[in-house]
Order: structure tokens, then sequence, then C-alpha cells
């Protein structure tokens, strides 16, 4: 059967501070994708990266007197760092201010100028720096004389500028039709709503370039103007791919984006703007838009000003990687706002990786060393408690596919974790360890059973839980061709006889 490609992005970084939860989240969420769809035997391309123009990047730099760039190069490294830290997949790693991505913008602008969406006029409205987005007027609220975006709670100010505009009211209907014909361009479903709401309540022409400061792509032709900073950004998801060159090999394998994965906040750039661009230019848009919740502390967004961050570089050095990335993808709920807090981050490392996946891993480990000698070999004579256990594990893996086409992480975590509770159960359940003196055979038949169990959590936990999976599929030694997703196709993963190597403790509890 021939698999698809997989173009998976995440949103590339504003490098103006330091990497928090909401990044962390963003990342690791999209790179449990691209890992999935790799062990699934698909051809990935997975990018991320840093938005460096703009004027909420060159206000930071003036902040630490800098000249942008000077900041951008220390900044870009910090986020660079992040997705090693985070235990990153990325194909790529994306600056908005490479020559390739200069390359990319220009050619984009002027397919807009030749398709006649873009003209001259002046802007005259409110604009939020923090945001990097304009403002309706019915869009502000005024607190003590201050004014604020609705949307986003940011100080906005007002400007009044030369600037060219990208006919986006002319492509109101087109969306529509666009959305309509492509249902699952945006999801969950109810992102989809509320972007269709106000893509029908009308659109306005938007402004694309700036003229009041300097650090930005110049309009081709025209330098007095910078190119609107998301105009930029956007394309970097061309540029990774070597676009303008269409022919390129990067851009005919992977273009359109199969998944482009982002918070809530950016869905109009991501879901408007974006398709409307791309239409207008003659060029594909993409096939997904997942877009998800904040992660919150305490009902809060988590926030520097507020004081309630939990700082992932910190969490990851105390608790480790892959702990950290379990608790995300399967506390907070991707499709609308989780809290997070180091309470529940430690309930869950104990309740599902210490006590239930990691335990079920070092008890059989244990055992088959300490009575076996390391080896066990498959028996023919498979019990009613067999039977069941195998036909309960097809059943939950039966739609895992799906989950994940779907973006359904939750339900995927949910059911996995769940064989591996009832793995736990059928060992308690069987007694093995009553069978070493009676009946050697059955023994070896229900640990049999459990290393397979045990190698079909590690591969569905692979994309999540990254490195302790790999420790149990090596000390399993698994093949390398066995050891992606082809077993949810009836192959089977160990041999009959197996011998196993040493394991060490995965997840230590924490108290
Ligand atoms: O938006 N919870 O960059 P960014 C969950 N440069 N997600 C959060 C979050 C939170 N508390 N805070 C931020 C940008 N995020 C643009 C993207 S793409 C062409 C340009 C998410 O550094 C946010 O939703 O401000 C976004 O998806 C990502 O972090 C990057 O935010």
């Amino acid at each position: 059967m021939k698999k698809d490609n997989f173009f998976i992005t995440t949103p590339i970084y504003y490098p103006s501070g330091q990497p928090h939860m909401g990044h962390a989240y963003s990342s690791i969420l999209a790179d449990v994708f691209a890992r999935f769809y790799r062990n699934d035997n698909c051809k990935v391309f997975f990018l991320t990266g840093t938005d460096e123009h703009g004027l909420k990047i060159q206000r930071a730099a003036e902040k630490k007197s800098l000249a942008p760039i000077d900041y951008c190069n220390k900044l870009s490294e910090v986020f660079k760092d992040l997705t090693k830290k985070l235990n990153l997949s990325n194909d790529d790693f994306i600056r908005t201010t490479e020559k390739r991505h200069y390359i990319a913008v220009n050619d984009l602008w002027n397919r807009l100028v030749k398709s006649g969406d873009i003209y001259l006029s002046k802007y005259k409205g409110w604009y939020s720096v923090s945001d990097e987005a304009y403002y309706d007027s019915g869009e502000i609220l005024d607190k003590k004389g201050k004014k604020f975006s609705s949307f986003s709670g940011s100080p906005v100010e007002w400007v009044e500028e030369d600037s060219f505009f990208f006919k986006l009211s002319s492509w109101q209907k087109k969306l529509l039709e666009f959305y309509k014909k492509n249902e699952k361009f945006i999801l969950p479903i109810s992102r989809r709503n509320e972007v269709i709401n106000f893509v029908e309540s009308g659109l306005k022409d938007l402004s694309v370039s700036r003229t009041s400061f300097t650090w930005g792509i110049k309009v081709p032709e025209n330098d007095s103007h910078v190119i609107y900073v998301w105009l930029d950004a956007l394309t970097n998801y061309l540029s990774a791919l070597n676009f303008p060159n269409t022919d390129d090999e990067l851009y005919k394998k992977y273009w359109p984006a199969s998944l482009h994965v982002i918070g809530k906040d950016i869905l109009r750039f991501h879901a408007i703007y974006w398709p409307a661009f791309l239409l207008a230019a003659n060029i594909e848009p993409p096939k997904r838009v997942f877009s998800h919740g904040w992660i919150l502390s305490g009902d809060e967004k988590m926030s520097k000003s507020k004081g309630n961050i939990l700082n992932p570089l910190e969490i990851v050095d105390t608790y480790g990687i892959d702990e950290l990335r379990y608790y995300l993808m399967k506390e907070v709920s991707h499709g609308s706002d989780g809290n997070i807090s180091l309470e529940s981050l430690k309930r869950c490392i104990n309740s599902d990786l210490a006590n239930n996946y990691g335990n079920l891993c070092q008890r059989i480990f244990s055992f088959i060393k300490n009575n076996c000698q390391n080896k066990v070999i498959k028996t023919k004579n498979i019990s009613d408690a067999d039977k069941k256990l195998i036909e309960q594990t097809k059943v939950l893996t039966r739609d895992l596919r799906k989950e994940m086409n779907n973006q359904n992480l939750n339900n995927y975590i949910k059911s996995v974790i769940n064989i591996s509770f009832l793995t736990n159960k059928y060992i308690n359940d069987e007694e093995p360890w009553k069978l070493r003196k009676v009946n050697i055979e059955k023994m070896n038949n229900i640990l049999h059973i459990a290393l397979d169990q045990i190698a079909k959590i590690s591969i569905l936990l692979n994309p999540i839980i990254p490195i302790a999976s790999t420790k149990v599929m090596d000390a399993l030694n698994i093949s390398a061709e066995s050891k992606n997703l082809s077993f949810l196709d009836n192959q089977s993963i160990i041999t009959d006889e197996i011998i196993i190597k040493e394991l060490k403790v995965l997840f230590k509890k924490i108290t």
C-alpha cells in the first residue's frame, strides 16, 4: 500500500523571550504526530524554527541595546537548544532571516502583485505589537484609558501609515467554499465553526506592509515598506521546501503541508490569511490546521506577567523529558484549554509511567531474568485468559490510526495506557510465579504474551516517550524492521524464542 508523505510543522517561535510551556506543548504535540507517521513507515518532514522580524522583535532588541540581527542570532540559538532539550525530531530549523526565506517571501509577494491582489493605500487603526495583529474598533476594550484587544487581552496602539493592502475581502466567498469542500481543514470542529462564523461576518482588506519601522523584509521595489510580519512568517512553511523552486524534490514531495499544529491565538492567521494568500498566489493550501488550546495554570493563561509559569527546561531537568512529554500529551486536552500543575504532573508520572507501564516492564523483565535465564519460548496452547487479552488489545488498537489522523491524541494515549493496565491485570490474575514448578510451558506462554504486549505498548508509546520506549524495544531485541506499526496489520513483533537484555528502572516514582 502506498503511504502518504507528511509535512508537519510547529509554529515558528518569536525569539523575544525565554521559551515557555506553551512553546514546549505546541512543539511536542507536532513532534508526536511526526514520530507516529515515521513509525507507520511514512516519509515525514518535520519543521520548526524562529520568526524573527517585526516590531515586537525590533523593540525587544532595542531593549537589550542590540542590533535586531545580533539579538536574533542569540535568541534563535536558545530555541534551537529547546528543540534538543524537548527531544524534537525536526528535519529542519528555519529562521526567517535566512536568504532562502527572503527569496520565497519575495516570490510570494510578486505573485500577489501579479494576480492583482495587492494595492497601495493608508492604514488607520489599532495594532497589537505583542500579537503582531491588527484589530477592528469593535475588538477593542478600554481599561482606565488604556486600550486592549478583547480577543487576546494584549495592549494595542493607534497606527496611521502608508501601507499596501491584500484584497482579503474578495476571498471571502472562495474561502467559505474551500472550508466547505475541505471539511477537516480546521480541527477541532469547534474552531472550524469559529472561523466560518468570522469569515461569514465579513472580511476587510488586510494591511500587509508597514512603513514606521525597518526590521523586516523589504517590499520588492519599494523599500520604504517592510512586509507585514505574518505574511513573512507564514511563508516559512514554503521556504523550508525550497519554494519558489517548485521542481525541487522537497517541494514536490511535501507540499501542500499535511498539518500545521498551532495555538488557538494564531488560528486566524493560519486558517484565514494563509489559505487566502495561497489561493491568490495559485498555490495549493495546506491540508490541515490543528488548533490546540491554552495551557493554563489555575484557570489563567500561563504568562510571565502573571508569574504562574512552569518552566519547561526546569521540569525536564528535574523530572525528565519523557515524563514532561507524556504529561503534556496525556493531561492537556488538545482541543480545549488545560490546567497544568506540579501536583498533577507528579500524579500522572506515578500512575501511568511508574506504576503502570514502567511497572509492567520491570516486573516481567526481572521475573524472566531471575527465573528463565532471560529466555522465553512461545508455546501453542492458548488459554481463554490469553485470548481475552489479545482480543481486548485488538479492540483497543483498532482505531488508533484514525485517532491520530484526527489529532485525537488524548484518546490514543488513553487506549494505549489501558492496554498496559489490562496486561498488568492479566499478569496478576495468571500468576506466572505459581507455575514455575508445576507448568513451565504455561508460564512461558504467559511471559511470551506479556512480552508481546510490552512490545506493542512500547511501539505505540514511542512517539510520546521515545527514550524509555526505545530502551524497552532494545531490551526486547526487536528487529529494526519490526520497530513500527505494522503489527497493526497483524505482523508479529517479537520472535517465538526470545532472549531479553537487562532493563534498568524506566521511571522512578516521585514522592
Ligand atoms: O505565535 N498555551 O509565536 P509565539 C499553549 N511567531 N500554547 C501557547 C501558549 C500557552 N500558554 N502560549 C503560546 C507565534 N503558545 C508566531 C507563530 S507561525 C507562522 C508564527 C503557543 O512564540 C502559541 O499558540 O508567540 C503558538 O502556537 C506558539 O506557542 C508560538 O507562539
